[in-house]
């Protein structure tokens, strides 16, 4: 740091760079991958980065943020695990004139000056491609299909517009039917218990719809547990595509993965650069990604970087 540099906002006098990046937790391998990325990305554009894991809760995250105000970091990023209550806080951000960017999920704050840029895949839209593939599915029947859906995290932006945008497609037809949706954490464990329960109570389960591979993965257990075999007696439809969902699939018992890309760090860092140097950035950036059935998903397995 150079001499009596005052850091703060613009940036330390010899042009370095502090990140605070306030990370939701752990809970899934995308998760993981999402962590690996933002890190190895900020070593390599040499952006020093404070690191802090909020175990899914908000009010850890707020703590970690008011901490990176007081350090005087440079820019603020972080994945809010819920879209409602941050208000206060990228406010605080503001007035001390640290620029803050979003990434992955979304907060539903009015006032988008709160913050520089949201960098992250377009949920609404993963939830119609789950959903378009169910009605292609299941095209030439018109009998009724009785759906699952394990939600992701209660209240965060992929578990609303993942539910979302499920529902607007398979709403067109009223033999698709969701008889029963709960949270399971966005985790194997969550999504094995509340699969459990599932089973227990609806005897007739055509397709799980779940709002990520770990839910998946952990209902594979509660199905097989059951007595039932997963991707036949029960269809089932996952987003975020790591390795261990894609090999599900490869494996016949995931029956299509909605891809939602984890490595987000190389254009977080990017646009860390930017608005630190007070250079205009898009408003949103949003993260290209594609879809895999199980033929698909045995070619793309051995590249697989998560
Ligand atoms: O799909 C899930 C993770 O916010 C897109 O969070 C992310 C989601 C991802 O726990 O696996």
């Amino acid at each position: 740091c150079g001499s009596g540099g005052s850091g703060g906002a613009s940036g330390a006098d010899d042009g370095s760079i502090t990140m605070g990046f306030s990370q939701v937790g752990a809970e899934s391998g995308w998760r993981t991958a999402n962590t690996k990325s933002v890190q190895e990305a900020a070593k390599e554009s040499g952006i020093t980065l404070k690191f802090s894991d909020a175990q899914q809760k908000q009010e850890n995250q707020i703590k970690a943020i008011r901490s990176y105000i007081q350090q005087k970091v440079d820019v603020i990023a972080f994945s809010p695990v819920v879209e409602s209550g941050w208000d206060t806080v990228l406010k605080e951000a503001r007035d001390a004139k640290i620029p803050v960017i979003l990434t992955d999920r979304a907060v539903d704050s009015k006032d988008t000056t709160l913050y520089k840029t949201f960098l992250g895949s377009d949920f609404v839209e993963e939830g119609r491609k789950a959903g378009k593939w169910l009605v292609e599915s299941f095209n030439n029947s018109t009998d009724p299909v009785n759906i699952v859906e394990l939600q992701g995290t209660t209240g965060s932006a992929p578990a609303n517009d993942r539910k979302a945008g499920f529902a607007e497609v398979i709403g067109a037809d009223p033999k698709f039917k969701v008889i029963a949706s709960q949270t399971g954490d966005f985790t194997r464990a969550k999504g094995k218990e509340v699969m459990e329960a599932f089973l227990k109570s609806n005897p007739d389960i055509d397709v799980l719809y779940a709002h990520n591979d770990d839910m998946g993965l952990g209902a594979i257990e509660a199905i097989e547990g059951a007595g039932k075999v997963p991707g036949k007696d029960i269809k089932i439809i996952t987003v975020d595509a790591v390795k261990d969902g894609m090999q599900a699939l490869a494996d016949g018992k995931i029956n299509y993965i909605v891809e939602c890309s984890p490595l987000l760090g190389p254009q977080l860092m990017d646009l860390a650069k930017k608005v630190v140097k007070g250079e205009t950035v898009p408003a949103r950036v949003v993260t290209e990604e594609t879809t895999f059935t199980q033929e698909q998903a045995k070619t793309a397995l051995p590249n697989r970087k998560y």
